[in-house]
């Protein structure tokens, strides 16, 4: 054989050797786990958080259009998370910022990783997946508190990423009313600081005097409010695209929404 033939085979062998090892040590060393499809799980309609022990949780979470669910979830530093994934419409992606944890919603199937945060701070959720006309504000969060903030809360509030100063401008909606208009996507095509998106923004809407794609006004009423929710595609405002859609939720909730709205000043 020829001697640079016999180089080339040896530096491939190298080549395979330091790969094998690559994985070894990514799967002993930086203990990473290759995400898998979970067969045994049936498929979930409701975001949940678990806690199974210190600092050992499961959250189930379900993407959306185009929101995720829990939209938000605190956890100390060092939590060892179990997460479980499923879409309840179409096919939505799932990165965790600054790890490598990526997936794919996918409605009827639910997929798993599991990750350890070692690190506080905050950890965004992105859908990477074009899920719809929401797509780019499809994003959640996970707030990793350091460990001094979890036993005795001595740290700065402003440190843990709870009630932050508000922007000036911004709206004061409770943490609550925040919670139910991100859980039913309003937030993902609404501001509430007067900023244009997908929709116009609530900020300030009710008494507003609105002109519909059909030339007519309406002031914005609790009646229209309401409509609006309920039936999307009843009055549409001009200037702005037919997508809102009707969300499933209880007579309850669209009657807390219509106050929500209302109050957003
Ligand atoms: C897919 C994006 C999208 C989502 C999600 C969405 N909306 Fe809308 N919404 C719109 C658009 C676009 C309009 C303007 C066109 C129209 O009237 O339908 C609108 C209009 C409205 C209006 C009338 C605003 C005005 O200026 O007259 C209200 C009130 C409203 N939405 C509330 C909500 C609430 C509450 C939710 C959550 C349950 C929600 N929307 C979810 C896109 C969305
Ligand atoms: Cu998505």
């Amino acid at each position: 054989m020829d001697r640079s033939e016999k180089m080339a085979i040896w530096f491939a062998v190298l080549l395979m050797v330091s790969f094998a090892g690559a994985l070894v040590y990514a799967f002993f060393g930086l203990n990473i786990r290759f995400p898998g499809c979970v067969t045994d799980r049936t498929p979930f309609t409701k975001g949940k958080v678990i806690q199974r022990g210190v600092g050992e949780y499961e959250v189930q979470y379900v993407a959306k259009m185009w929101a995720f669910e829990p939209a938000e979830l605190e956890i100390p530093v060092g939590s060892k998370v179990d997460i479980y994934l499923s879409s309840i419409d179409v096919n939505h992606g799932f990165q965790i910022k600054f790890t490598n944890v990526n997936l794919m919603a996918v409605p009827g199937a639910v997929n798993y990783a599991q990750i350890t945060f070692d690190k506080p701070g905050d950890y965004p959720l992105v859908c990477h997946e074009y899920c719809g006309a929401g797509h780019q504000n499809m994003m959640g969060m996970i707030r990793v508190k350091p460990r001094e903030s979890s036993l005795s809360g001595a740290v700065p509030e402003s440190d843990i990423g709870i009630e932050q100063p508000k922007a000036e401008g911004q709206p004061a909606v409770s943490e609550a009313s925040m919670a139910l208009l991100n859980a039913k996507g309003c937030t993902a095509c609404h501001s509430l600081d007067g900023t244009r998106m997908v929709g116009p923004s609530l900020k300030g809407v009710f008494g507003r005097e609105e002109e519909l794609e059909d030339g007519s006004k309406v002031t914005v009423d609790e009646a229209y409010i309401l409509e609006s929710i309920k039936n999307p595609m009843a009055k549409i405002v001009k200037g702005y695209p037919k997508v809102m859609v009707p969300m499933p939720m209880t007579e309850q909730e669209i009657k807390q929404l219509v106050e929500i709205v209302k109050g957003i000043r």
